[in-house]
């Protein structure tokens, strides 16, 4: 094993320490399964939580429950998002920033679901993943189409990640482990 992925190993145990649950949402194929695999390897137990035409799956490892959702095309479900948001230490939102068709929309569900009242305040993480592919936005570019600076009521950070190449993956378990209930 190699220096960097026994660090990244060592982040990664540091992370499942912690005491922890966040809501890992975004539109359909931007990457949030292959990122709960990149940032867990392994080693975690899944559920699908039982709620009619509401695709929601818990992701349990250590003390870390991960509740992970697609939004997009069921506004029906919107009134379930605060009840499922509501008490995480963090949102984690996952854009493919290499399929520029979807952004408008991406970005749209983004600031509905964080016009929630009962949300406000709860830090949010805004991962540009796929960067690996051609064609993928640059950091300001999806902060500029994800109109991010609008967002005053809370924290916001932005990583641009390949869960395929596990770039930046280093970067989203630290912010992730400072932003934990213990804080360390
Ligand atoms: N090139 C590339 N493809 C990725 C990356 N992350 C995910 N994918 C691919 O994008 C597709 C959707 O990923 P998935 O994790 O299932 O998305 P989800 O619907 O948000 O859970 C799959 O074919 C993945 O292999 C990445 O960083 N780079
Ligand atoms: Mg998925």
């Amino acid at each position: 094993m190699g220096l960097w992925e026994a660090f990244l190993n060592w982040l990664r145990s540091l992370f499942f320490k912690q005491e922890m649950e966040l809501s890992l949402i975004g539109l359909q194929n931007a990457g949030k399964t292959s990122l709960v695999n990149v940032v867990a390897t392994g080693g975690y137990s899944e559920d699908m939580i039982p709620t009619v035409g509401f695709n929601m799956r818990k992701v349990t490892k250590g003390n870390v429950t991960i509740k992970l959702w697609d939004l997009g095309g069921q506004p029906r479900f919107r009134s379930m998002w605060e009840r499922y948001c509501r008490a995480v230490s963090a949102i984690v939102y996952v854009v493919d920033a290499a399929d520029q068709d979807n952004l408008s929309i991406s970005k749209s569900e983004l600031h509905d679901l964080l016009s929630k009242p009962s949300l406000s305040g709860i830090p949010l993480l805004v991962l540009g993943n796929k960067i690996d592919k051609e064609g993928a936005l640059s950091k300001q570019a999806l902060t500029d189409q994800m109109d991010l600076k609008s967002i005053t009521d809370r924290e916001v950070c932005c990583y641009m990640i390949s869960c395929k190449n596990s770039t930046n993956i280093d970067s989203v378990i630290d912010w992730l482990i400072k932003h934990s209930k213990s804080k360390s």
